[in-house]
């Protein structure tokens, strides 16, 4: 029998050559832009080329067995009588060439078909078409493209480990303890939770849960809430396997994974060196400030035709594993980290968690909270990105600012050689600034009152900007060289920037917006609560959290208390604790972001409602990400045994370049897309049940990449879950506090706050400790003394002995620069 008598049925190499599901995995050479055109690939070849390789579009990834007969196959057209190359060959040097045929390709589309016997073994391979070398410029088009032979590509199976997932960190001492078990039992099974040192500290027996519909795997859920003894190496065993081992007391894990998610930023700062003593293994050159071979950030012009005028537009992060800078994406990125700071003015949370000082970053020993230095270091950007006021569509703000040409991996930021281009303004991307720029000048003022008018003054007219403007809509073909991030409904964002200034500002035009908007009353808690593209919830939570005189606050709160419900069935229906359950089944891209979005909503409606089941709930939902899923993944770099660490990046690109870092600690990974849009995930995961569509390779950046806004929602609940301690019941508050205002008048004010002892003790030397969300400052104290550092307002009363059910009242003598002056959202006394 010879080899290629091994193989009955001639086996299929190519992947997608008849481009029905679009050009993945197909590449091209910049200057050779290529898409869908007819059911055909369709690429436009430059003039003035030299050599055949200098335009190329090929496949990589192709398997190849030495002695092996193969036969390439295809249908080509040109614009102009052309003879190009058809090569089969290795990917990287040396090139090997196994075919190289040269067709001549005519405006009639023809088929060619070849034949050769494969040399050498290789997974390696490439089928490329060289196209260039012509001296005028000319169309390529393919189609049904093949290549048939050898063995049938291999199935990738990844490696799922143990087949009992748990929380691979661990879990709140006093919080919930729950586990996945892939099994294809059908009735309880006993299961055995173990120390370190290997004694069985608890037992019990599984919960058959059926088939999961994200994984197509038959489970059981484990149970083991009740166990509530801190340790370290724990393991739970059950039908013969044994978890990975996790801990039991976590609180310090989400500490520092408060830190580490936020610290993020700085390294994917634009327009500044990073330094190894503030990051160690990160130190690189500052990217994009107009120093060799980059072309920018300092002085970029429109792409042409679009504006006659250039701007400086440095700063800002860098989006993802790309070098673009989108203002739509910074907008919800810098809205959440912002938030996560504004939380702690608003809930039971820890403020000096997050104050100067607390994350790795250079602006120490300004006072300033260091989330909001990071925040400010985007919000600089993208007040850069705004039309200046002499220009057409002033006030509006451009879209997004990136290369001219997709460039590859790894690249330095420094490194760049491609020119920058300021893309249109958009309505999308205006709102994007309206809103933040407003929250911004409330969370600014108390540290910086110029910065804090400066963006009040850019929200005002971007918003004007976007009601003169209101449909000006970032295509989705605007996708070469950077993300489109293309949206045509920017309702949600009038919605979220209506609320933000009404926030802000307390002015009637504003809330009229906002009541006015469609989305006011929507049921808008949809599967996936919100996006970089739906960001009415983003609004929706902001009017039930910030303090304000709107007339049904009280439905607002309600409504994302109700909305958080529903993420808590869904939670509790899925076997693997997924908050996240799109309507048709398929996981979208950056799922790991919905299914956070989604705990954000859960976490706001524990800190309005107090009810431990929705701070159980995102406790178990952080579950998923930590391991407790199909794969056995952690999707946080650092984070659990089996942690993601390949996540597509040209900086972090240690899987090309061992010189070079992985992902720090905290980066998630965008997960599970079931479009599998990359060439690797196209190839490895086709047919893929949604949780299986995941490869923690760095090609793969429909499924692994690292991005802003997926590490702001990151930051938001492991900020949220390190003020939580180790679960349980929450302390009961100490004191009740009636705060209401006796005189407003210009900007004076007098406010009376009663305070009551509700414990069942005597306080000594107590205190009462606020912060204010709008402009307030408290000049004096009646009744006790003030001290107010920017927002936060700490009062020692004259009463320092306050008896059980014993109340003192204390007037508080202030003024406001601007804006509203509601009473302050939380109090604390002790
Ligand atoms: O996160 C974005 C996702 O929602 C879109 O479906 C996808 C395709 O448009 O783009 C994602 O954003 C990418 C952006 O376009 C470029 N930088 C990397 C982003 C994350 O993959």
């Amino acid at each position: 029998m010879t080899a290629s008598a091994a193989y009955a049925d001639p086996a299929e190499q190519i992947v997608n050559g008849t481009f029905d599901s679009g050009t993945d995995p197909w590449w091209w050479t910049g200057n050779a832009p290529a898409s869908v055109v007819n059911g055909r690939l369709c690429a436009t070849i430059p003039a003035g080329t030299t050599n055949p390789w200098d335009a190329i579009i090929g496949q990589n990834g192709i398997n190849l067995q030495a002695g092996e007969s193969y036969r390439l196959a295809f249908e080509a057209s040109a614009t102009v009588p052309v003879t190009v190359r058809a090569n089969v060959q290795l990917a990287d040097p040396p090139y090997t060439q196994e075919l190289s045929a040269l067709p001549a390709l005519t405006a009639q589309p023809q088929e060619f078909s070849y034949t050769f016997t494969a040399a050498a073994d290789t997974t390696a391979g490439q089928v490329a078409f060289q196209v260039g070398g012509s001296a005028t410029a000319w169309t390529l088009c393919l189609d049904n493209v093949s290549l048939q032979g050898g063995a049938p590509p291999p199935v990738y199976v990844p490696d799922t480990g143990p087949r009992v997932r748990v929380n691979q960190v661990g879990y709140l001492t006093n919080g919930p303890k729950q586990a996945t078990v892939v099994t294809e039992a059908t009735t309880a099974l006993p299961w055995q939770l173990r120390n370190a040192a290997g004694t069985v500290v608890a037992s019990g027996a599984t919960t058959p849960r059926g088939v999961d519909p994200t994984s197509g795997q038959n489970v059981h859920t484990v149970d083991f809430s009740g166990y509530r003894t801190a340790g370290t190496g724990l393991t739970l065993s059950a039908d013969g396997e044994t978890s990975v081992p996790f801990d039991v007391g976590v609180n310090a894990a989400y500490e520092k994974l408060r830190v580490d998610a936020l610290s993020f930023y700085y390294t994917q700062r634009s327009g500044i060196e990073i330094l190894d003593s503030i990051a160690p293994g990160y130190a690189r050159k500052a990217g994009h400030v107009g120093v060799a071979p980059n072309q920018g950030d300092t002085d970029v012009p429109c792409q042409p035709g679009v504006c006659d005028y250039r701007l400086d537009v440095r700063g800002g992060w860098y989006d993802a594993g790309d070098h673009g800078k989108y203002v739509v994406n910074g907008g919800i990125s810098v809205y959440q980290l912002m938030s996560t700071f504004e939380r702690t003015k608003l809930a039971a949370s820890r403020a000096d968690k997050l104050a100067d000082g607390s994350l790795r970053i250079p602006e120490h020993g300004n006072k300033v909270p260091d989330v909001l230095d990071e925040a400010r270091w985007e919000l600089e950007f993208m007040l850069r990105m705004q039309v200046p006021a002499s220009k057409p569509l002033a006030g509006m703000v451009h879209h997004k600012v990136h290369d001219q040409a997709w460039t590859g991996l790894p690249l330095d930021p420094a490194a760049d050689p491609q020119p920058r281009e300021l893309h249109p303004p958009s309505t999308a991307a205006t709102l994007n600034l309206a809103a933040t720029a407003a929250q911004g000048a409330r969370l600014f003022q108390p540290y910086d009152k110029a910065f804090a008018a400066k963006l009040l003054a850019a929200a005002r007219t971007a918003y004007a900007a976007a009601v003169a403007n209101p449909a000006i809509y970032a295509p989705a073909s605007d996708g070469i060289g950077g993300g489109a991030y293309d949206d045509t409904d920017v309702t949600d964002e009038f919605y979220w920037a209506a609320a933000e200034l009404y926030l802000s500002t307390g002015e009637k035009a504003y809330r009229d917006a906002v009541v006015a908007s469609p989305w006011h009353t929507a049921d808008l808690f949809r599967p996936e609560a919100f996006d970089w593209k739906f960001t009415a919830t983003a609004g929706r939570l902001d009017l039930a959290t910030v303090p304000s005189g709107l007339p049904d606050r009280d439905r607002v709160r309600k409504s994302v208390v109700d909305g958080a419900q529903k993420y808590l069935a869904t939670l509790q229906a899925s076997p693997y604790g997924i908050t996240y359950a799109p309507i048709g089944g398929k996981f979208d891209w950056g799922s790991n972001n919905l299914v956070l979005n989604n705990l954000v909503v859960v976490a706001t409606a524990y800190d309005i409602s107090g009810a431990a089941q929705f701070r159980d709930g995102v406790a178990g939902g952080m579950d998923y990400l930590l391991g407790r899923n199909a794969l056995n993944q952690s999707y946080i770099t650092g984070y659990g045994e089996r942690a993601s660490k390949n996540q597509h990046s040209r900086m972090y690109a240690h899987q090309l370049n061992p010189a070079l870092p992985n992902p720090p600690s905290g980066s998630l990974a965008g997960g599970p897309n079931s479009s599998i849009q990359d060439p690797v995930a196209a190839k490895l995961l086709a047919g893929c049940a949604p949780q299986f569509c995941y490869v923690d390779d760095i090609e793969s950046w429909s499924t692994n990449e690292i991005t802003i806004n997926w590490n702001s929602t990151l930051s938001w609940v492991a900020s949220f879950l390190a003020d939580q301690g180790e679960g349980g019941p929450a302390p009961a508050p100490v004191c009740s506090v009636s705060y209401s205002k006796v005189f407003d008048f210009g900007g004076a004010f007098i406010a009376q706050a009663t305070i009551r002892n509700t414990s069942g003790r005597t306080l000594n030397d107590w205190k009462l400790r606020f912060a204010y969300t709008g402009t307030q400052k408290v000049d004096l104290a009646v009744n006790g003394t003030a001290r107010q550092t920017a927002a936060s307002v700490e009062v020692t009363p004259w009463q320092s002995r306050l008896r059980p059910g014993e109340s003192t009242t204390i007037l508080l003598v202030g003024r406001v620069d601007w804006g509203p002056n509601p009473a302050p959202a939380h109090f604390s006394c002790g």
